[in-house]
């Protein structure tokens, strides 16, 4: 019997297809147990430990399964993401994650394509490739693990570090004013945008769901701090150590861009919740159609046809 989760698509009937939350089925979903793959090597308290936890809780809840999900991430602390994952996926290049997951997306739509990252492989090395990968709205879920810092070398300026920052590249403060990842995202033109805090598992667990039923480039900047080189940066927003966390209101239109940029525009702890949400055609479909298109006119040839009227166009 043909099953969904079986089904790989052929080339030229690539079609985006929403995220592969299956019903009760006889197969059972994967537990924590068959996804954690290895001891994460982040230290103690360190908030991407939550993420990795709401991942697993995530992939146990919606019933995804192995040959239906893949965790991509670049380089830094935070993306070491995928090692601890017992499932597919790859450790890239620091800054390319993006365009990795962009070429799975595209080849395998059929997939759920989960990204997560730090500040630094996102907004520095991988700035541009974050731009372009939410202008062409590539169906993927890209998590930002946002510690305001470079964890994995050690103590560097990030652009989301504030001004003032004492680091190893700014030891008398930063200079430099840093980048708000919602107003980049928005503008950028992702079609998701959200904002959490590993401080509050329940409302990580909630837009990451969010963004993987979102048939578009979903991005979610979820603040998770490093104890070791930037602790306290985010008690502001946690009410175990004093601060608020204020939620959305619940009147505000996520179709609304300016209203998105008005809530982007807070000062810190700011808001959290889905800022954005609109629906747009994604690349997945629009280069499915084209490829449908190309294919009607070589069908029924051979390989080597198809390849000769190539050379026959190039002469
Ligand atoms: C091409 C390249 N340049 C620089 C580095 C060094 N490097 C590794 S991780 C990193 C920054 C990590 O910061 P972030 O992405 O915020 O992740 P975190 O460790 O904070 O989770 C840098 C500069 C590298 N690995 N490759
Ligand atoms: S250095 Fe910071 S970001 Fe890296 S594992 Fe330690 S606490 Fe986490
Ligand atoms: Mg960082």
């Amino acid at each position: 019997m043909s099953s969904p989760i079986t089904e790989i698509p052929q080339r030229g009937n690539l079609t985006s297809v929403p995220a592969p939350t299956l019903p009760a089925s006889d197969r059972k979903g994967l537990s924590k147990k068959e996804l954690a793959a290895d001891n994460p090597t982040w230290c103690p308290g360190c908030g991407d430990f939550s993420v990795l936890a709401l991942y697993f809780k995530l992939i146990e809840k919606r019933k995804m399964w192995h040959e239906k999900i893949t965790t991509v991430a670049g380089i830094g602390c935070s993306s070491r993401f995928p090692y601890f994952v017992q499932a597919h996926g790859a450790h890239y290049i620091h800054g390319r994650a993006l365009p990795f997951a962009s070429g799975i997306s595209l080849s395998r739509p059929d997939l759920h394509v989960f990204v997560f990252g730090g500040d630094g492989d996102a907004f520095s090395i991988g700035g541009n490739h974050f731009n372009h990968t939410a202008r062409k709205n590539i169906k993927m879920t890209y998590v930002v693990m946002d510690n305001w810092v470079y964890g994995l070398t050690k103590k560097q300026t990030s652009p989301t570090s504030p001004l003032g920052f004492k680091s190893k590249t700014d030891v008398s403060g930063a200079v430099d004013y840093p980048i708000n990842p919602m107003k980049q995202a928005i503008a950028a033109g992702a079609t998701f945008v959200a904002r959490t805090t590993h401080s509050n598992p329940a409302h990580v667990m909630q837009m990451m769901e969010a963004a993987m039923d979102h048939d578009g480039f979903s991005f979610v900047e979820c603040l998770s701090e490093c104890v070791e080189f930037y602790e306290g940066a985010f008690d502001a927003s946690n009410p175990r150590k004093g601060g608020v966390f204020n939620l959305v209101p619940v009147n505000h239109d996520v179709t609304n861009e300016m209203a998105a940029y008005k809530l982007a525009d807070e000062p810190f702890p700011g808001s959290f919740g889905i800022f954005y949400k609109v629906t747009k055609p994604t690349k997945n479909t629009k280069e499915s159609a084209i490829n449908t298109a190309a294919m009607e006119k070589v069908k029924g040839l051979k390989d080597w046809q198809v390849l000769q009227k190539s050379f026959e166009r190039m002469k």
